[in-house]
């Protein structure tokens, strides 16, 4: 009996040992593992630029870099030098065609305008943090719903189906063209006019967009000179982390090209609304 329970005891001991063994290994290696992480942290953040934290994101759209937030912004090239140089020499996220593309290494540097440059080496839409930034995909409809029937006499409507801020309805972009040629139609003008609108699920409209009513650059009116708004410069993608997938639309001006960031949240759309774009100079 006395033998029985001075080997519970002794079993009790042994446990107890083999528990503070094992505790303290797992201790060691995670004291090591963070020891590594920070390293290599330090070695990020001096590759990249100094005063860039490890959590700020880079957004660059056709290798230029936008700003995160919702509006009409200016795309343009980025000033060659150190600290540029340093900033987007880095890692980046790639999508394109509303996918995933891979991560990439984007060099910066090489001039292409007087002093200036874009990121290469990077898709269509790059960023620098790492996530799930289309977290649904979007799908082109490629019959007019009946619901839109009053616009079979437009040259063209694309739609792309697509539900934006994830509550299960999908949402609708849609792209129109009025495209005739000179004599074509009535008085003979020639047409060049586009525009985007954010539909429902039911095909009601939200919002415009973006309108491009007189589509001839620096009003030209030649055939040559006909510019329109096209789903292939809108894409969807959460820039900002929070799982809504914001509308970025690539919009032509006279000289160079504007971006708008739209978000569609709880029925209401935040950004630039009803945007009026213009080809003149
Ligand atoms: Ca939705
Ligand atoms: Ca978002």
């Amino acid at each position: 009996m006395e033998n029985k329970k001075l080997l519970k005891r002794y079993f009790a001991i042994i446990l107890l040992i083999i528990l503070v063994v094992i505790v303290g290994i797992l201790l060691y290696y995670e004291k090591n593992y963070k020891k590594t992480t920070s390293q290599e942290n330090v070695v990020n953040n001096k590759s990249s630029d100094a005063k860039l934290s490890i959590k700020e994101n880079i957004l660059l759209y056709d290798g230029m870099e936008i700003k995160i937030g919702l509006g009409i912004q200016d795309v343009s090239e980025m000033k060659i030098g150190a600290d540029s140089n340093k900033k987007y020499n880095t890692t980046y996220y790639n999508y394109e065609n509303g996918k995933y593309e891979g991560s990439s290494q984007g060099t910066f540097g090489e001039e292409i305008y007087e002093g200036f440059s874009v990121v290469q080496n990077v898709k269509k839409i790059a960023m620098t943090q790492q996530y799930k930034a289309i977290p649904r995909e979007y799908k082109e409809i490629y019959e007019l719903p009946k619901e839109l029937q009053d616009m079979s006499d437009y040259s063209s409507v694309n739609i792309h189906q697509i539900d934006l801020d994830g509550d299960g309805k999908t949402e609708n972009l849609l792209c129109y063209t009025v495209n005739h040629k000179k004599g074509q139609i009535g008085d003979g003008e020639p047409k060049a006019s586009s525009g985007i609108i954010l539909l429902d699920c039911n095909y009601k409209k939200i919002e415009d967009l973006v309108t491009l009513e007189n589509g001839f650059w620096a009003n030209q009116k030649q055939e040559e000179n006909k510019v329109f708004l096209s789903l292939n410069d809108v894409d969807y993608i959460d820039v900002d982390n929070d799982a809504i997938m914001e509308i970025i639309i690539k919009i032509p001006t006279y000289e160079g090209t504007k971006i708008s960031i739209v978000k569609y949240e709880k029925g209401k759309v935040k950004g630039e609304i009803n945007y009026q774009a213009s080809l003149l100079p």
